[in-house]
């Protein structure tokens, strides 16, 4: 049967521009969706803004926009900004959209039909900042918001609609307790299971029309509006045909992947759950064979990047514009930095000197250089061809010519154990790890990028060649076979870069991705001996150049 793979980010908020921080979960779901397609999964990649905030209001306020005008003009900006960036999204869902309204109205009355829903009158603060009440323990010592600290809390006197969340706590603990993997990593899961025992309280879900002109009205109640987060979780169903298209619903979910920031867990990894459990009592399309509600398969929650080692806040002015960047260096340069720095789970720095450090050491020095000396020694000795390698010498006669142990060989046995290893990573969101191992390999392999340079350096073709022509063929080979499996495992992080290295070794990588599967890809000898070589061009030239 053919596997799905269905990946979502967060729908961000439009009262500003893209900065690295979005963008940094959306190249993730770009990577992860990349790394699906090249496997032959049936793949779908949401993204898309949360637009019925009071965040919203008061930013088209503040432009002096309609709010119509204001929310177009910027979900264009976002969309755009994704688009001209290469991500490859599926859709784009906007939750102004008459789509999510149908999907939010069904959801919301399955809610409600399975009794979860009731009126109650409370006094709480509420911080337009993060979209949510604060309870007076989540305040700091000067009574304000800890992450908005500049934003004064609104005191809200009301009477609206709750959802009986409280009602699913022991269902979610036993959720975490029977699925392991439900939350990524392992350490957002401790976070989020003291938060479910110890603060997983009733939600308020709607504001009163008058004091709130954002939001989606309360089905048969038009006095209140649909709180934030109750109607911007059901994006992820909303796109997928919830309420408009049950065959289409059927077919993606539940979304095997929610990407989000480790800001946005409560609400992903506990009320949305709660929401679904709720929901699925009453309808049908929510439930698994069995009866048991369909959930998302996993919620992995990313860590916080810092710019230059301090927070990344408007009042800073240090938020850094994704397109500003993509001047600067190639997008793929970016995509790179973002998982090779930064332990994906971690928080980490976005430093620009690391960046043109990691561009010079592991791409220029490491994996260009590489693949130009690979390419010109194979032109120059072997009449600008792959070299031809018609008798060729088993691992057992390769390693003794060169005098080496089974560690360092790049064959065939090693890159099966490698490509296993890749492959597992990307199916666990590690792309830091896949990435670490395809420059430095591990102790037991030297089949790596490192491994591949020191092999040239140790058994220098460049003098090989005045002795034994077979030996050499075979080394320029090996190195060539390799930089192709290396641009194929690097493919979902550096897609442009990935294609400039199959192109520089003669091939088509659309022909090759069409013409095999990926197993066959993934096997070696691909590359055909004594087909032409073009003339490399420098794949990271100095910057400035
Ligand atoms: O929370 N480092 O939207 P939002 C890394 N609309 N990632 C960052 C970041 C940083 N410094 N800053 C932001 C919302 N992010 C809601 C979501 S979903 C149903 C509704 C990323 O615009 C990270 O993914 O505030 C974080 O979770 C998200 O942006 C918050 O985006």
């Amino acid at each position: 049967m053919d596997k799905k793979f269905y990946v979502t980010t967060p729908i961000y908020y439009i009262n500003d521009k893209p900065h690295i921080g979005s963008t940094y979960t959306t190249v993730a779901a770009d990577i992860l969706a990349r790394s699906h397609r090249l496997r032959g999964d049936k793949t779908f990649f949401l993204t898309g803004t949360d637009e019925n905030s009071q965040k919203s209001v008061e930013a088209a306020e503040k432009s002096g926009k309609e709010l119509r005008v204001y929310l177009d003009e910027m979900a264009k900006i976002w969309e755009n900004t994704w688009k001209e960036l290469g991500l490859s999204f599926d859709d784009f869902i906007r939750t102004s959209e008459e789509r999510h309204y149908k999907a939010v109205k069904r959801f919301w009355q399955a809610v409600e039909k399975s009794g979860d829903i009731y009126k109650d009158k409370y006094e709480r603060h509420y911080c337009v900042g993060c979209e949510d009440f604060k309870t007076d323990s989540e305040l700091n010592e000067d009574d304000r918001c800890p992450l908005h600290p500049n934003k004064d809390l609104e005191l809200v006197q009301e009477e609206n609609y709750f959802f009986k969340a409280s009602a699913y706590k022991d269902e979610i603990l036993q959720l975490f307790h029977n699925q392991k993997d439900f939350v990524q990593p392992p350490k957002r899961l401790n976070e989020i299971r003291s938060y479910v025992k110890n603060a997983f309280n009733d939600f308020s879900i709607s504001r009163e029309s008058k004091k709130v002109s954002a939001g989606i009205p309360v089905p048969g109640d038009d006095s209140q509006r649909i709180y934030v987060w109750f109607d911007a979780l059901i994006n992820y169903m909303s796109a997928v045909g919830y309420g408009t298209d049950d065959e289409l619903f059927k077919k993606w979910w539940p979304a095997n992947l929610h990407l989000v920031g480790k800001d946005i867990i409560k609400f992903h990894c506990a009320l949305w759950p709660a929401m679904i459990m709720s929901a699925a009592k009453n309808d049908p399309l929510l439930q698994n064979e069995d009866g048991t509600p369909k959930l998302p398969e996993q919620i992995f929650a990313h860590g916080f990047f810092t710019v230059e080692g301090q927070k990344m806040s408007k009042s800073l002015g240090n938020a850094i514009d994704p397109l500003e960047l993509a001047k600067e260096y190639p997008f793929d340069v970016i995509r790179y930095f973002f998982f090779r720095e930064i332990q994906f789970g971690n928080d980490g720095d976005f430093n620009r000197s690391r960046i043109a450090e990691r561009y010079q050491t592991d791409l220029a020095n490491t994996l260009g250089n590489l693949l130009n000396r690979a390419i010109n020694m194979s032109r120059k000795y072997f009449d600008g061809k792959v070299p031809e390698i018609n008798s060729y010498l088993t691992q057992v006669e390769f390693l003794a010519c060169f005098n080496m142990d089974g560690t360092n060989f790049i064959g065939e046995d090693s890159l099966t154990t490698l490509w296993q290893q890749i492959d597992e990573y990307y199916n666990t969101s590690r792309i830091d790890l896949a990435l670490e191992l395809i420059w430095n390999g591990t102790e037991l392999s030297a089949w790596s990028l490192n491994g591949l340079n020191k092999f040239i350096e140790e058994v220098k073709p460049f003098k090989l060649i005045k002795e034994n022509e077979l030996q050499t063929a075979q080394v320029l080979y090996c190195v060539l076979e390799a930089c192709r499996h290396v641009a194929w495992m690097i493919e979902p992080v550096m897609p442009e870069i990935s294609k400039q290295i199959i192109y520089s070794l003669g091939q088509d990588p659309k022909s090759e991705i069409s013409q095999n599967n990926f197993q066959n890809l993934k096997k070696w000898g691909g590359l055909e001996p004594g087909s032409d070589l073009p003339e490399p061009k420098i794949l990271f030239p100095r910057l400035g150049e």
